[in-house]
């Protein structure tokens, strides 16, 4: 099982230095000519938010890399705007993923909802980070991006997806997203999606092969009866053309990560348009192709207040005083065409949205204490933020989503923290991320409480994430310092 031998070494790389020489050595391996692939044997594919997190860190070595990981992702996008949770690679055989492009059949059952004819996809999204990557992409080196026209030709795009999701996936009608498959809030197995996924008829066990337990420890994957529910919501969306207004979408869950990143997302694209706007009324040649190639000015006004009314709605609909976080909501539940109920598990995604700015201060503050608190230990049990509430009855630290910690998420938080002025939790947790992803050898993830790498090694996202925060953050969160090529950052794996 290639992906869990374990790359830690006897003396891991303990400078900023060596940490970014090892970091890009792991982006480089698995950057694939156009694009990166999350890991090389369990993920051989383009993933959405993947990507996102990717180009973050790409941009510290090469602005136009990140700026080609976020195009060749777009490039995939559906007609309807959706861009697609993975963009299949033709030259990988079919069977080193499951489910592979002959059971989405995207350019064909997709083909009315406006999926690419040439290029096979999912058909189903993840997180909406895209507008927040591009512009820190973008920050990182705006003569590049100018030069390339990076933000006038992705701003549309962006402006499309996020029409997709509020426009197509508002399922509950109060203004939020819901996600219609587990795979969609990127955190797959969480306990959070039991309820709403038992209602779900599994497929035929003998229809179809898993590929990923070649790569990884069953214990660590979700379970068999997980799984055929996963391929019976994929193949009746797909049976149903991919089309939101056909479909029945049994599984329908507003979860406050998704809407938290698109809030975040709609801040970012105020700024891109500012940018372009700017742009345009400079009069240069970038500008007057930035104003002919889009049918109206952008308006930096018009996403301020798409954030500010989603953030109102995250609020209305998914805080929870009581338990001191945001908690997803199951659309379904309940009375036929009712408010839905809330769904009484702590997933961490309750808690990334402190990555969103504009909340009202008093939960900013409470997200916070509710991260160091009993149930997500940050500081005190759990070395970084798990993936599910520490004494929750459903709590596995080895299992997919199910307690194990998450580099990415923990890089969101990193960066709520400090948005919201915890400037010393954010460093130390900034320090964490640091010393374990060199510890469990750049692993997928890892258990929170003792920092054991768990998953594929040398991932891509984790590598990514480490050479950002080893950098000055050039777009926001402004107060983190530069790692000196000298700074100890990590130590040595206990
Ligand atoms: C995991 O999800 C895929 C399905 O999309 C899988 O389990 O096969 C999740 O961790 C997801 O968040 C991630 O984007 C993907 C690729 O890294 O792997």
């Amino acid at each position: 099982m290639p992906a869990q031998r374990s790359h830690t070494t006897a003396h891991p790389p303990v400078t900023a230095a060596q940490l970014r020489r090892a970091a890009r050595r792991v982006l480089l391996r698995n950057w694939t000519g156009a694009s990166t692939v999350p890991s090389r044997g369990l993920y051989p594919h383009q993933w959405s938010w993947d990507s996102a997190f990717v180009a973050i860190g790409l941009r510290h070595l090469s602005a136009a890399r990140a700026q080609r990981e976020l195009e060749t992702l777009m490039a995939a996008q559906w007609r309807d705007g959706r861009v697609p949770h993975i963009v299949f690679n033709p030259s990988v055989p079919l069977g080193a993923y499951f489910p592979s492009p002959d059971f989405w059949r995207s350019s064909t059952a997709g083909a009315g909802a406006g999926a690419p004819a040439r290029t096979e996809t999912s058909g189903i999204v993840q997180p909406p980070v895209h507008a927040l990557a591009a512009w820190l992409v973008h920050r990182a080196d705006p003569a590049t991006s100018r030069r390339r026209g990076f933000l006038r030709r992705l701003y549309p795009k962006l402006v499309a997806w996020h029409r997709y999701l509020t426009e197509h996936r508002d399922l509950g009608g109060h203004g939020l997203v819901s996600v219609v498959h587990p795979w969609e809030p990127g955190m797959d197995n969480s306990p959070a999606w039991d309820g709403p996924l038992a209602r779900v008829e599994p497929a035929d066990p003998d229809s179809f092969r898993r590929a990923d337990l070649a790569h990884g420890a069953p214990t660590d994957r979700p379970t068999d009866l997980d799984y055929a529910r996963y391929v019976r919501l994929a193949s009746d969306y797909r049976d149903h053309g991919y089309r939101d207004d056909d479909a029945p979408h049994p599984f329908a869950v507003e979860d406050p990560g998704v809407n938290a990143l698109l809030i975040a997302s709609e801040h970012a694209l105020a700024e891109i348009a500012a940018e372009i706007a700017a742009e345009i009324d400079s009069g240069s040649a970038a500008g007057r192709a930035a104003r002919d190639g889009l049918r109206s000015a952008p308006d930096p006004d018009v996403h301020r207040a798409r954030a500010a009314r989603l953030t109102a709605a995250l609020v209305a609909r998914l805080w929870d005083a009581r338990a001191g976080m945001f908690l997803c909501r199951d659309v379904r539940a309940g009375e036929p065409g009712g408010r839905g109920e809330p769904i009484r598990e702590r997933s961490v995604a309750g808690l990334v949205p402190l990555v969103a700015p504009g909340l009202p201060e008093e939960i900013a503050q409470t997200l916070a204490d509710t991260l160091g608190g009993a149930h997500f230990g940050l500081g005190d049990t759990a070395r970084l933020a798990p993936s599910y509430d520490l004494v929750g009855h459903a709590f596995d630290p080895c299992r997919y989503w199910r307690g194990p910690a998450w580099f990415n998420v923990n890089w969101l938080l990193e960066r709520g923290l400090r948005e919201y002025g915890h400037r010393a939790r954010a460093d130390a947790l900034r320090a964490a991320v640091l010393t374990h992803a060199v510890s469990s050898g750049f692993a997928e993830y890892v258990d929170p409480r003792t920092g054991a790498g768990h998953g594929a090694r040398e991932f891509s996202w984790t590598a990514a994430l480490t050479l950002d925060l080893l950098a000055a953050d050039p777009g926001g969160g402004g107060d983190r310092v530069p790692g000196r090529a000298e700074e100890r950052v990590a130590a040595p794996a206990t």
